[in-house]
């Protein structure tokens, strides 16, 4: 399998820590990861739109030779390929909880998140704009707080003990803000706890470049 992807945007940067989340834990995946340089628009080019219509990272080309474009459904993929050691386990009320919370961070959080990002200090350049800044500081308040009072009961982890794929999304968005120099955190100091204890991991240390 390859992965195509580039480093420090989250949507990529999340499937690598899934990745190497999971050889952490044993599971050797054999992806070949290859980089498109967005910042040359290599992903806008015919070789990469042959694999992914939509012109995006990541794409991971399957052993048969077709492609999936989600990153999330490229981590279930994957969750499903090698079952043994899988992120997502326990109960159904416990996978119900953990897709729960992976989907929250994704589409409450890292959504506005980066969009914040670019309104601020977009390192493509885009211009400031205040207005939509504000709005989508606004947006993030409700699930940084949710984050912040899961994380009160002391659990090293957004879902416990054990790394989940809402770790990995988290953390791939919040690369992101360090990159362009931007905290949104605020007054919670359990998620600024969670943020150093999931950077000092060995996956993160092997992924993360900022
Ligand atoms: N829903 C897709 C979004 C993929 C996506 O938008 N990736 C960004 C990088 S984080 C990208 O390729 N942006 C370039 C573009 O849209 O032109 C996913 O979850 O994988």
């Amino acid at each position: 399998m390859k992965l195509f992807m580039v480093p420090l945007a989250p949507n990529p940067t999340k499937v690598m820590l899934y990745i190497a989340e999971r050889e952490e834990l044993g599971t050797q995946m054999n992806i070949e990861q290859i980089v498109v340089n967005t910042v040359k628009g290599r992903h806008k080019e015919p070789e990469h739109l042959a694999r992914n219509p939509f012109g995006t990272v990541p794409t991971l080309e399957l052993d048969n030779g077709s492609y999936l474009v989600e990153s999330l459904a490229i981590i279930e993929y994957l969750e499903d390929k090698f079952p043994n050691g899988a992120l997502l386990e326990g109960t159904p009320e416990q996978r119900g909880i953990a897709r729960d919370v992976e989907r929250i961070v994704d589409i409450r959080l890292a959504g506005p998140m980066g969009a914040y990002g670019h309104a601020v200090n977009s390192p493509l350049g885009y211009p400031r704009d205040d207005t939509k800044a504000a709005q989508m500081e606004a947006a993030m308040q409700a699930p940084l707080d949710y984050l912040e009072n899961s994380l009160a009961d002391d659990r090293p982890l957004l879902l416990g003990e054990r790394v989940s794929i809402a770790d990995c999304t988290l953390q791939a968005s919040l690369q992101f803000m360090r990159y362009i120099e931007v905290d949104i955190f605020g007054d919670r100091p359990n998620l600024r706890a969670w943020d150093e204890r999931y950077r000092a991991r060995p996956a993160a240390r092997a992924v993360l470049k900022w």
